[in-house]
């Protein structure tokens, strides 16, 4: 039973874990104009605090494939006041979505309890930054770049290559100074996986167990799910996403990062009462 410290917040990671995603893009809340983009967005996250969440993941960045880059200024000016005010406010662990080292140093001096890395620390100087901050890493398994990643992505065996992979990016934490009880791992779905990849890796997420570290899982609302759904738009991905989410608490993911915080709660909570405390 794994106990994260994060940033003096302490995540019980005993039953599965909800994790809300906060994106903070240009017009993720220009609602009308009535709101500041800094009121609406933590009315956001308190509202997903009280629906369940367990983790406000804070994003400033658009990993979809092609997105336009974001300067390191830029998004450092999205997400910083943002999770100053929310790490002081919220009862929860703030985490911070980036993979640029100066976006971490700064988030976690603000407060940000939980380092979210889709590029598991690969980016320049994003290793040195991490092992400075004392706070948990989620390290996640990408294949290629975004802007590419969805070109025919090929595996001989891809459970085995993603746990390949990660194995190797925790072996360089460890070596940098960071230990294996400060990581999370992510297998990563969606990123540089076609949809038969993305559901064997979700077939065989027990196989990542034994690499003893918790597991953060992300499929909310994700093509896979709009794949399997005769091509749904986003908007009608949920009951697809909590199927997902289910499973993979079955299977022994430590977090479920979702859109959906209410839905997606209250499924865990019948998954922890059958499946007991672990
Ligand atoms: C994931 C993620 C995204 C994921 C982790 C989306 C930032 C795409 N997906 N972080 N981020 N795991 N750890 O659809 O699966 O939310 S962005």
């Amino acid at each position: 039973m794994a106990l994260l410290n994060c940033a003096g917040k302490n995540l019980d990671l005993s039953r599965p874990r909800v994790m809300g995603i906060l994106n903070i893009t240009p017009d993720s809340f220009s609602d009308g104009g009535d709101f500041l983009p800094l009121d609406a967005a933590l009315a956001q996250a308190r509202r997903m605090v009280a629906e369940g969440a367990d983790i406000i993941d804070v994003g400033g960045e658009s990993t979809r494939p092609g997105a336009r880059p974001v300067s390191t200024q830029e998004e450092m000016d999205r997400v910083v006041p943002l999770i100053q005010q929310f790490a002081e406010e919220l009862s929860v662990p703030i985490s911070i979505d980036t993979s640029k080292a100066d976006v971490m140093r700064e988030a976690v001096a603000s407060g940000a309890g939980l380092v979210n890395d889709v590029c598991a620390l690969q980016e320049e100087g994003a290793l040195a930054a991490a092992v400075e901050t004392s706070v948990p890493i989620c390290l996640m398994h990408t294949k290629g770049k975004p802007r590419t990643m969805q070109d025919e992505p090929r595996y001989d065996d891809v459970t085995l290559e993603v746990k390949q992979f990660l194995s190797q990016r925790v072996a360089a934490c460890e070596v940098a100074g960071i230990p294996k009880e400060r990581l999370l791992l992510d297998p990563g779905f969606g990123f540089g996986k076609t949809l038969e990849q993305n559901l064997r890796l979700l077939r065989e997420l027990g196989k990542f167990s034994d690499l003893e570290i918790p597991l953060l899982v992300g499929i909310s609302r994700k093509s896979m799910i709009g794949a399997l759904l005769g091509e749904a738009p986003v908007a009608q991905r949920l009951y697809g996403s909590l199927a997902a989410a289910v499973m993979a608490a079955e299977k022994g993911a430590a977090i479920i990062r979702v859109h959906d915080v209410k839905p997606t709660a209250d499924a865990l909570r019948v998954v922890t009462a059958v499946m007991g405390e672990r």
